[in-house]
């Protein structure tokens, strides 16, 4: 298909606001130069809210070819929800994408189906694009098998988003994720290849030809290639290895 490839750094919560600036600066220099022989790829990092107004300002004075993403965003508007950020304030940021439903908000911070949602929706109505996450645990893929808990959790999420709606998909099996024990590329894109059929039945064809279908859990530049090649895979989410300069650039060099 025509998508285009988005490459997604995950920070999680490392690198502080002096940090982010040099990791930026470092990234942008070693990302000049890039160019795929296949078209484009975009690149877009994932940092702690209390960076998002440095790297912003970075990249608007040095017009970086970055898109800047939050890794949360509180399912309410406004008002009285201390700790919380609310999508509006993000969108202030120009904050494009938004992580929805990773599986550390889910498991750490109890984020149940509906929780998702609500971010998504939130995120969307503030004019910025949630990537939701999802994927099965070791336990589910024991009794469930692969796809089950993805197709469900996505089906979730997506509900109350109108039906033009832009949104990317991450799937990360939970069991990959941070072990250095990464899925396959065929069991990267069977459940991929699955989500974009149900993306079809529930959100009709021009909705499943458009939307990104992004691979997470141990992505690094050893195997970003073999998942870039599945026809169903239009990406990666990457956590610990985004967190190098050297690395994440030789990942969004990856050779199809
Ligand atoms: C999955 C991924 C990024 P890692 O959480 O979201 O992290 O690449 O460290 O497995």
């Amino acid at each position: 298909g025509d998508r285009t490839p988005l490459i997604a750094g995950n920070w999680k919560m490392h690198l502080d606001h002096l940090q982010a600036i040099a990791f930026v600066q470092k990234l942008s220099w070693g990302l000049k130069d890039v160019r795929h022989d296949f078209g484009e790829v975009e690149v877009a990092v994932f940092p702690p809210f209390t960076d998002l107004r440095s790297v912003q300002t970075l990249l608007a004075a040095d017009k970086l070819s970055l898109t800047l993403g939050a890794q949360d965003v509180s399912p309410h508007e406004s008002g009285a929800f201390t700790g919380d950020v609310s999508a509006a304030m993000l969108g202030k940021l120009d904050v494009r994408y938004v992580l929805v439903g990773h599986s550390e908000r889910r498991q750490g911070h109890q984020e149940g189906d509906d929780t998702v949602a609500a971010k998504t929706l939130a995120a969307h109505t503030a004019g910025m694009v949630p990537v939701i996450c999802v994927g099965e645990t070791a336990e589910d893929l024991e009794t469930h098998g692969a796809a089950a808990i993805p197709l469900a959790q996505l089906a979730a999420a997506i509900a109350p988003l109108p039906a033009d709606a832009e949104f990317v998909v991450a799937y990360e099996p939970v069991w990959a994720i941070g072990s250095g024990q990464a899925a396959t590329p065929e069991q990267a894109e069977d459940v991929a290849r699955a989500l974009r059929e149900s993306l079809r039945d529930l959100r009709g064809d021009d909705v499943a030809t458009a939307t990104r279908i992004l691979y997470g859990g141990s992505v690094a530049s050893q195997n970003v290639a073999g998942f870039l090649r599945q026809p169903n895979v239009d990406g990666a989410l990457v956590g610990g290895a985004s967190l190098k300069v050297d690395e994440f650039t030789r990942i969004v060099q990856f050779k199809k």
